[in-house]
């Protein structure tokens, strides 16, 4: 097994202590030495926010993007190199607001993309203004009157539009989390899995002793089971149910690419002809 340590990097971290993101920062360097990965294997790509932070902290290939534009951009790599494991770090806000219009596309297409949600429910990076995910009811600087709106469930988002590996975990359990970004990696298509993250500093409805008060690890006895995986999905009150709620085999995107059958388009010779003689040819008429 790889050594957890040679993910570790020297820059510098500035989240607040006792912030959940650690916990997943953890929880991806066990995930990745269980797997026997090697950094220069590994693509992570990360959208705006705390959570889109997290690839500077581990030692591979990184993009820190723009916000809510994570996924487009792994899918455009995944494209160049189907070789690439690529996992995307993206928040509530990044991922289900900003980024909803990509996720629910880059589900129906089914890339293999690992996608971690680090869900605070709040805006961290922006001090604390309410996400997707926010309860209703719940106060914050920009609606001291508390949240109107009702929140939003990814798990049941991505299942609804045909995701076929669904989970959900808690940064204050990082070995279940690991063995849920391994299950999550094996997966091949789109995984993605929902991780419930204490703000220490900005959310303090949904703070790591009411997760904790509320979390139980509940696999899908039948992982194939949608009607059961939407019923875990759904479960999101007194009762947090952890685990993989489904796992379901499907049509991965680039295997259906002919082109793409001959080898990564990144490894390939590149045989700029066609192209200038396309121009070529567009110019002189
Ligand atoms: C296009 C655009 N809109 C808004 C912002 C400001 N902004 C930066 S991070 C962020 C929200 C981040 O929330 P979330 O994705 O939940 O990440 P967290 O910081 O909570 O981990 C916002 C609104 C921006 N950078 N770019
Ligand atoms: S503001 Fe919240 S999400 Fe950001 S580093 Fe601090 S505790 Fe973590
Ligand atoms: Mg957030």
């Amino acid at each position: 097994m790889t050594a957890k340590k040679i993910f570790d990097n020297d820059y510098a971290n500035q989240w607040c202590p006792g912030c959940g993101n650690f916990g997943i920062l953890n929880a991806m360097k066990t995930a990745l030495a269980d797997q026997d990965l090697s950094p220069e294997e590994i693509l992570i790509i990360s959208g705006i926010g705390q959570a889109a932070k997290t690839p500077h902290f581990l030692k591979c290939n990184m993009l820190h993007s723009l916000h809510g534009r994570a996924l487009p951009i792994a899918l455009g790599a995944k494209m160049a190199n189907h070789d690439l494991k690529i996992l995307v770090n993206t928040g509530d806000g990044d991922c289900y607001g900003e980024g909803g219009n990509h996720f629910i596309h880059a589900v129906r297409r089914n890339p293999d993309l690992t996608v971690l949600v680090h869900n605070n429910q709040v805006y961290g990076l922006t001090k604390g203004q309410a996400s997707p995910t926010s309860m209703d009811g719940m106060e914050t600087p920009l609606q001291p009157q508390g949240v109107i709106s009702s929140p939003l469930n990814g798990p049941a988002l991505a299942l609804t539009m045909g995701a076929g590996f669904v989970a959900r975990g808690f940064s204050g359990e990082p070995d279940h989390l690991a063995e849920l970004i391994s299950a999550a990696m094996e997966y091949k298509g789109f995984s993605v899995i929902d991780i419930l993250q204490p703000c220490v500093s900005f959310n303090k409805l949904n703070t790591a002793a009411w997760y904790k008060e509320r979390i139980k690890k509940e696999n899908n006895p039948d992982p194939r089971d949608f009607d059961r995986a939407m019923k875990l999905a759904m479960t999101f009150g007194d009762t947090i149910p952890l685990g993989i709620y489904l796992n379901q085999p499907k049509p991965e995107f680039t295997s259906r690419i002919q082109t793409l059958q001959q080898g990564p388009l990144a490894l390939r010779p590149y045989d700029p002809s066609p192209v200038q003689k396309l121009l070529a040819d567009q110019q002189a008429v």
